[in-house]
C-alpha cells in the first residue's frame, strides 16, 4: 500500500491540499454569500481553521473509514451552509444554533424555500461530487492518506482555532451577525451558548478615554473649560423638566390654525432649541430617560437599566452638583417602585423624592395627578428646600402626556376637525397642549417668585408617544396631513431638547446631532461643573459631530450620525440606510462599515461602565 508520507507527492495534488482546498472554497462562498465577506485572509485565519480542525479530526479518528468521514462531515456541512444561507436570505440575520433547531418546524422558512433558492446554490455541492471522484481515485488506487499528517493538522488547525474562539469570548456580542462576521460562524456559536448556559460575557476592556471616545464620533476633544458655553450658568437653580412622549414633531407645529405647543415656542424666543436630538431608551422607557439624563450612560438595552443595578451609590449629575453644593429634588406622580424607582433614586443619590406619597391624588387623568397638580406640588416644595440649600436641582417628571392620551373633555383646548375624534393622534396632540400649557404656568410661576432669572432650565422629552400597534391606518393618514410626509423613524425618535433661563440664550436653534446621552454633560458645561468619571455624551453647544448608537427600539448595530440612520438587519428586514435630509433610502457607502465599528465601540465602553455599577456595593 503506498503512502503519501512515503512517496513523495508534489504538495499541489495530495490529496490532503485537496480536501482542504475545497473546503476552503466552501467557506469563502458562505462567507461571501452570508456576510458579503471578501477578505481571503480573515477567512483563512478565522472561518476556516475550525471547520479544518473537525475535518482533520474526522480523517483522524475515522482512520479506515476515512472517505466516508469525509464525504459525510461535507455533506453535513454544505446542508448547513445552505440552512444558514437561506435563513439569512429570509431573515436577514444569521440563525443561532437554537433557531435552527426550530428551522424546519416552522413554516416560514419551509414554506418559501423555493423563493428562497438562487441558481448557484448547488455549487454547495459541487465538491461532494468532486470528493466522491477522489475517493474512488485512491480507494482504486490503494493510496491511504497519511494518518501523521491528519494528527498534524489537527493540532495545526486546533491551534488556530482555540487562539480565534478565545479571541472571540474577548468580543461583545451586540449583534450576532456582526460578531459571526468579525470572529466566525462556530466561535459565535460558542459564546452564545456559554453566555446563555452561564449569563455572562466575557467581552475584553476596551478601555477609551474621553479623547477616544471624541474622535470615534468625529471630533477632536476640547477640554470643557475651553468651550465658549462654559460656566455661562454658573450657580444657577437647575430645573430639569423630562415630559412624558413629547416629540419633536409637535414644536412650532399647527394643527387647524393652532400651535400645539403654544408656550413651548414662545419659550424658544429666549432658549437654545436643539431640533436634532434622538431618544436613546431602551426596554426601561421613562425610568431609562431618567438614568440617561442622571448618568450619561446608555441604558443596558433589552433590559430596563434598573434591572441591572442594585440601589447601591453610582458616579452621577446629582453627587457631581452635591459636590458643588446644589441640594437635589425629583418629582414623579406615580408609585415610586414602578421601574424600581426606589432602587434607581438611591443610586443616583437625589435629597428629595416626591412620589405619589406626596404629591397629592387630584385631578387625575390616567396613571396619577394631573401635571397641573404635580407643577403645583414642586412651586410649593421650593421656599422650604432653598431655605436649606443655596441651589436647587429640581428633576420633575410629567406624567399626563402618557399614552393612552385621553384627557377630560374641560381640559382638551385643541379644535381639532372631526377626523381627529377618538383617534390616537388627535388623543395625543390634545395631551400634549394640555403638558404644554402647565409648563408655560411653571414658567411664570418661576418669574413671579423671581428665581427665573437666576435659573438653568432644561425641557426635553423622555420618548415616543407615537408608534406601534396602537397607531391606525387612519392614524397615519392623519400624521400624513400634519406632517407632510408619512411618519418616518426621524419622526418617532428625534425629542426637542430646550435650554433656557433668564438672559442666557438668544433664541438660536441648533442642529448639531445629540442623544440624550449628551443632556448631562451639556447641562454641565453650562454650569461650568467639571465630571470626574466618563460620560459617554459630550456638550451639545460645542462639538458638532455626533455618533449615536442604537438598540432596542432598533436592532443591535444600528446607529445615527451626522447625515445617516443606518437601522441594522434585523430578524425580519434587511438592513436599510436614511439620508437624515430628507429621510430617503440611501446606498451604503465606505463610511458605513465605520460608524457601525465605531459606535459598537462606544456602546462597549458604556457597557462596560454600567456592568461596573451592577457590581458595586
Ligand atoms: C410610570 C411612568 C411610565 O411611572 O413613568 O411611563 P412609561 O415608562 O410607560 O413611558
Ligand atoms: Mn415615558
Amino acid at each position: 500500500m503506498k503512502k503519501f508520507s512515503k512517496k513523495v507527492k508534489p504538495i499541489f495534488t495530495h490529496p490532503y491540499t485537496i480536501i482542504l482546498t475545497l473546503l476552503f472554497i466552501k467557506i469563502i462562498g458562505f462567507r461571501l454569500v452570508v456576510f458579503h465577506n471578501k477578505s481571503i485572509l480573515h477567512i483563512a485565519f478565522i472561518e476556516f481553521p475550525l471547520w479544518a480542525f473537525f475535518l482533520s479530526l474526522i480523517i483522524f479518528l475515522a482512520r479506515k473509514r476515512m472517505w466516508t468521514g469525509i464525504i459525510l462531515f461535507n455533506t453535513v456541512l454544505s446542508v448547513l451552509f445552505i440552512a444558514i444561507i437561506y435563513y439569512t436570505r429570509y431573515f436577514s440575520t444569521i440563525p443561532s444554533y437554537y433557531d435552527l433547531q426550530q428551522i424546519y418546524q416552522s413554516n416560514s422558512v419551509g414554506g418559501t424555500v423555493g423563493l428562497l433558492s438562487k441558481p448557484y446554490d448547488f455549487l454547495f455541492f459541487l465538491d461532494i461530487a468532486l470528493l466522491l471522484l477522489i475517493a474512488y481515485y485512491c480507494t482504486n488506487k490503494k493510496i491511504k492518506p497519511s494518518l501523521k499528517i491528519s494528527r498534524r493538522l489537527t493540532i495545526l488547525f486546533g491551534s488556530i482555532s482555540i487562539i480565534t474562539t478565545l479571541l472571540a469570548f474577548r468580543q461583545p456580542l451586540i449583534d450576532v451577525s456582526y460578531f459571526a462576521k468579525e470572529n466566525g460562524y462556530l466561535q459565535s456559536q460558542a459564546v452564545q451558548v456559554f453566555t446563555r448556559g452561564f449569563g455572562i460575557a466575557l467581552a475584553s476592556d476596551v478601555n477609551l478615554s474621553e479623547q477616544d471616545v471624541e474622535k470615534l464620533k468625529g471630533n477632536d476633544f476640547v477640554p470643557p473649560d475651553e468651550h465658549a458655553s462654559y460656566g455661562i450658568a454658573k450657580d444657577r437653580h437647575v430645573f430639569v423638566i423630562q415630559v412624558e412622549s413629547l416629540q419633536g414633531f409637535v414644536i412650532d407645529k399647527q394643527v387647524n390654525g393652532q400651535e400645539i405647543t403654544p408656550n413651548l415656542n414662545a419659550l424658544l424666543k429666549d432658549s437654545a432649541y436643539f431640533d436634532n436630538v434622538y431618544q436613546q431608551i431602551g426596554a426601561g422607557n421613562t425610568s431609562d430617560a431618567e438614568w440617561l439624563m442622571h448618568t450619561s450612560i446608555y441604558p443596558e438595552g433589552m433590559d430596563p437599566t434598573v434591572n441591572v443595578i442594585n440601589g447601591d451609590p453610582v458616579p452621577s449629575l446629582l453627587h457631581t452638583l452635591q459636590d458643588h453644593g446644589y441640594g437635589t429634588a425629583t418629582y414623579h406622580a406615580d408609585d415610586v417602585t414602578y421601574w424600581s424607582r426606589n432602587k434607581l433614586y438611591a443610586a443616583l443619590g437625589f435629597d428629595y423624592v416626591y412620589t405619589d406619597v406626596e404629591i397629592p391624588a387630584e385631578q387625575e387623568i390616567g396613571f396619577g395627578p394631573a401635571d397641573e397638580v404635580l407643577f403645583d406640588f414642586v412651586s410649593q416644595q421650593l421656599p422650604s428646600q432653598l431655605k436649606m440649600n443655596a441651589k436647587m436641582y429640581s428633576n420633575i417628571i410629567t406624567l399626563t402626556s402618557h399614552t393612552p392620551f385621553e384627557m377630560p373633555e374641560n381640559l382638551q383646548n385643541l379644535t381639532l376637525s372631526e377626523s381627529y375624534d377618538n383617534t390616537y393622534i388627535g388623543n395625543y396632540l390634545q395631551s400634549i397642549r394640555y403638558t404644554d400649557e402647565q409648563i408655560g404656568n411653571f414658567i411664570a410661576t418661576l418669574k413671579e417668585k423671581n428665581l427665573y432669572d437666576n435659573s438653568l432650565i432644561l425641557i426635553y422629552g423622555d420618548h415616543s408617544g407615537i408608534h406601534g400597534a396602537p397607531v391606525t391606518e387612519n392614524d397615519e393618514s392623519i400624521l400624513l396631513e400634519l406632517l407632510g410626509h408619512p411618519y418616518n423613524l426621524q419622526d418617532r425618535f428625534v425629542i426637542p431638547v430646550i435650554f433656557n433661563g433668564g438672559g442666557l440664550f438668544k433664541g438660536e436653534t441648533i442642529n448639531h446631532l445629540g442623544g440624550q446621552v449628551d443632556l448631562m454633560p451639556t447641562l454641565l458645561n453650562l454650569l461650568g461643573i467639571e465630571y470626574h468619571g466618563q460620560m459617554m455624551g459630550h456638550n451639545l453647544f460645542h462639538y458638532e459631530n455626533n455618533l449615536l448608537g442604537m438598540r432596542y427600539h432598533l436592532p443591535g448595530s444600528s446607529f445615527i450620525n451626522d447625515d445617516t440612520l443606518y437601522v441594522a438587519p434585523s430578524a425580519k428586514f434587511p438592513a436599510i440606510l436614511y439620508n437624515l435630509e430628507n429621510m430617503k433610502e440611501k446606498e451604503r457607502s465606505n463610511k458605513t462599515q465605520q460608524s457601525i465599528d465605531n459606535a459598537l465601540q462606544i456602546m462597549q465602553q458604556s457597557d462596560q461602565i454600567l456592568k461596573t455599577y451592577s457590581s458595586r456595593k
